[in-house]
C-alpha cells in the first residue's frame, strides 16, 4: 500500500494539488535521471528547446517517449506511482496516459505560463492527475505553483503555447464547452500553493488545476522533472477544438473510457500492478 492518509486525500480534493514527501526511492530517482538524459540526447519529434529573453539556459520539454525509453516504461508500469494515484484519486483502476520531461538548465529565464492541462488533452473526467517528480533539489523560487482549488471553479481555460504563452488557434467552428482565457494570475488576488522539493518527493495535481512555473535562476544546478499523466475510473475520451496533446486520437468513441491500448491499464484496486503481458481493459 502506498499508505496515503485520509487527510492527504481530502487535501488533494480541496486544493487540487498536494506534495507527498519521500515516496520514491533513490533507485527510482536514479533510473529517471538516466531516462531524462537519454531523452535529452535523443529527443523525440515533439521536443522543444525554449529560451527566455535573457539567461543562458534552455527550457527543454518533450513527451510520449515512454515506449522507447525503458526507464520511463518501467516507472509507468512498476513504480509505486500507479498505486499512489489509485489511492489518492480513490479509483478502482489506473491507466497511464503519457510522460512529459520538463527540464530547465541553470539560469533559464523562460517561465512556464499559467495553464490547465486538461484542456490540451482529449480527456474528460475528474479522476485524472499528473505526478510532477523532481530529480534535483528545487528551491521554492523555481518550483511549480498552483492556484489553490482552481480545479473546482467549474471553468475551462484555453490551452496556451509554452513558447509564446498565446492561446492555441481554434480550428473547428463548434465548441463543445465554453473556454475562457487564463486569468492574470500574477496580477490577481489568488491563493498560490507551491513547495520546495527534493528527489523522492512527488507533487500531484488534478488536470484542471491551474499551474505555472517561474524562471530557474540557479547558476549551479538544473531543474529536471519527469511529469507523468494518469487516468482513473471516470476518464473518458472527449473532443477538443484544437490540435490535442499528444496529437494522436485513439480509435475510441467520445465518451468511452480513455484507458485503452494506447493509454494502458497499469493498476487495479483488486489486483495491484498489472503485468505487461496480461494487461487488458
Ligand atoms: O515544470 C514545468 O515547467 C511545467 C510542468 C507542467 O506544466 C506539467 O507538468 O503539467
Amino acid at each position: 500500500m502506498a499508505a496515503l492518509t485520509s487527510s492527504d486525500i481530502e487535501s488533494y480534493k480541496q486544493n487540487g494539488c498536494i506534495c507527498l514527501r519521500n515516496v520514491f526511492s533513490s533507485d527510482w530517482i536514479e533510473k529517471i535521471k538516466i531516462g531524462i538524459q537519454k531523452n535529452k540526447e535523443n529527443p523525440g519529434v515533439y521536443s522543444e528547446n525554449l529560451r527566455g529573453s535573457e539567461g543562458s539556459g534552455k527550457y527543454f520539454n518533450d513527451y510520449c517517449n515512454w515506449r522507447s525509453i525503458s526507464e520511463f516504461e518501467e516507472f509507468a508500469l512498476y513504480s509505486p506511482a500507479a498505486e499512489i494515484v489509485g489511492e489518492l484519486l480513490e479509483t478502482k483502476k489506473v491507466g497511464f496516459y503519457h510522460e512529459h520531461v520538463l527540464t530547465k538548465d541553470q539560469d533559464t529565464y523562460k517561465v512556464t505560463p499559467w495553464h490547465m492541462d486538461q484542456s490540451y488533452y482529449p480527456i474528460d473526467g475528474e479522476k485524472v492527475c499528473s505526478i510532477w517528480l523532481p530529480v534535483d533539489n528545487i528551491p521554492l523560487i523555481s518550483s511549480l505553483q498552483f492556484v489553490k482549488g482552481s480545479h473546482r471553479w467549474g471553468k475551462w481555460f484555453y490551452p496556451r503555447k509554452f513558447a509564446t504563452s498565446l492561446n492555441y488557434n481554434i480550428s473547428k467552428a463548434h465548441a463543445t464547452k465554453a473556454f475562457e482565457d487564463v486569468p492574470d494570475i500574477d496580477g490577481g488576488d489568488y491563493e498560490i500553493m507551491s513547495w520546495e522539493v527534493q528527489p523522492g518527493d512527488a507533487v500531484i495535481f488534478h488536470m484542471k488545476t491551474l499551474h505555472g512555473a517561474p524562471m530557474h535562476l540557479s547558476t549551479t544546478a538544473p531543474r529536471r522533472i519527469l511529469s507523468t499523466r494518469w487516468l482513473g475510473d471516470d476518464a473518458v475520451i472527449a473532443e477538443r477544438q484544437w490540435e490535442i496533446s499528444p496529437p494522436m486520437m485513439p480509435d475510441i468513441a467520445v465518451g468511452q473510457s480513455a484507458i485503452c491500448e494506447e493509454f494502458p491499464l497499469v493498476w487495479t484496486l483488486e489486483n495491484g500492478k498489472i503485468p505487461i503481458h496480461s494487461r487488458s481493459m
